[in-house]
């Protein structure tokens, strides 16, 4: 149940610049006038701004800097994708907290977001760097309605959804190096994780976490990284907002979600594809213990990938160690 604060920054939100008086206010949310008032003055305490103009009501000129789950959802133009959000300004890891709630039965679309993760983390158990506010650190709990078999294919929605976000919002081109990394100029600027629960015919939930780092400098990352890891603000010099990299990616998301349901996987082959890294150059790699060259081609419908080795037969990889 959204608390009477939340209904009324809702409230607020839907009007936007239009004054919404006192008494239409307490009437919505079926509280008195003056803890309309008591509720305006606790919204300013926490950083809103407020106009308040006799005869005409109230309105939000300026939202707090700090990012919550109002700020967060105030102007979010999803329609089910973040409703149910978790925010909070340090965590372990918004994966642990998306899979705990999963397993408790929250909605389909559920978000968790960390300011900062203490103990983030990537596949395989490794570390995800992200001790520090300068980064975007989420995960998106799903439930969706395609057999477990193409659930890998969601890792692949997000990827292409990521290398859109940061063409069309930051105005650089990255690359999707196969399965998860966004790249630029070669090195991590953001990486994806995704885990699945699901019986053999039925998917319970997947929760996919997205890692993205946007206003780290070149000394902000461990030393471990440093020289393979970039940001949003070392390939532009700007300083990103965070709040607006989150709502957008989120609208993104949920628009390809739906479309990726609607009509398949084929488009988001064709897109992947597009932003592929080293599609049609040659790499070594290892399959099955095996030191061979090849050249990538590109993805199949399950999400592996595909390569022409150097007797020019096709092969599908599923995992391979590929020397990039
Ligand atoms: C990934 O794993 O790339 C998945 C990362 C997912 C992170 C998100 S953040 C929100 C959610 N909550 C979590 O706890 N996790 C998810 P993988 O492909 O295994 O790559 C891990 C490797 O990337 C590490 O071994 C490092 O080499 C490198 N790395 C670690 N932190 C990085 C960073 N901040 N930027 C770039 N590279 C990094």
């Amino acid at each position: 149940m959204p608390s009477t604060q939340e209904k009324l920054i809702e409230l607020l939100a839907l009007n936007g610049t239009v004054f919404i008086s006192g008494q239409d206010i307490s009437e919505t949310l079926n509280i008195s006038r003056t803890a309309v008032w008591k509720q305006m003055k606790r919204l300013e305490k926490e950083g809103y701004q407020i106009e308040a103009v006799p005869n005409k009501g109230y309105r939000i000129v300026a939202l707090p800097s700090i990012m919550s789950k109002n700020t967060l959802q105030w102007g979010l133009k999803t329609k089910w994708l973040g409703k149910n959000m978790v925010h909070q300004i340090k965590m372990p890891s918004t994966q642990t907290k998306a899979n705990q709630l999963a397993q408790e039965g929250c909605a389909h679309g559920t978000v968790v977001i960390a300011d900062r993760q203490e103990t983030g983390r990537g596949r395989m158990n490794r570390s995800w760097f992200s001790n520090n506010d300068l980064g975007v650190w989420l995960s998106i709990v799903l439930r969706p309605n395609v057999p477990p078999l193409q659930g890998p294919q969601l890792t692949l929605v997000v990827a292409t959804v990521l290398a859109e976000l940061i063409e069309l919002d930051v105005g650089i081109t990255p690359a999707i190096k196969w399965p998860n990394d966004i790249l630029i100029n070669g090195k991590k600027i953001a990486g994806i994780l995704t885990e699945m629960q699901a019986e053999q015919d039925k998917i319970h939930h997947i929760v996919i976490g997205i890692g993205l780092n946007v206003n780290q400098l070149a000394d902000s990352f461990e030393n471990e990284i440093s020289k393979r890891a970039t940001s949003l603000k070392i390939e532009t010099g700007e300083t990103f907002e965070k709040q607006k990299l989150i709502q957008s990616l989120l609208k993104r998301f949920e628009e390809a979600f739906d479309r990726y349901q609607l009509t398949g996987f084929s488009e988001v082959k064709d897109k992947w594809e597009s932003f592929g890294y080293k599609i049609n150059e040659e790499v070594s790699y290892k399959a099955g213990n095996v030191e061979k060259q090849g050249v990538i081609r590109g993805i199949s419908t399950d999400g592996a990938l595909i390569m022409e080795n150097k007797q020019n037969q096709i092969e599908t990889l599923y995992s391979a160690e590929i020397n990039w």
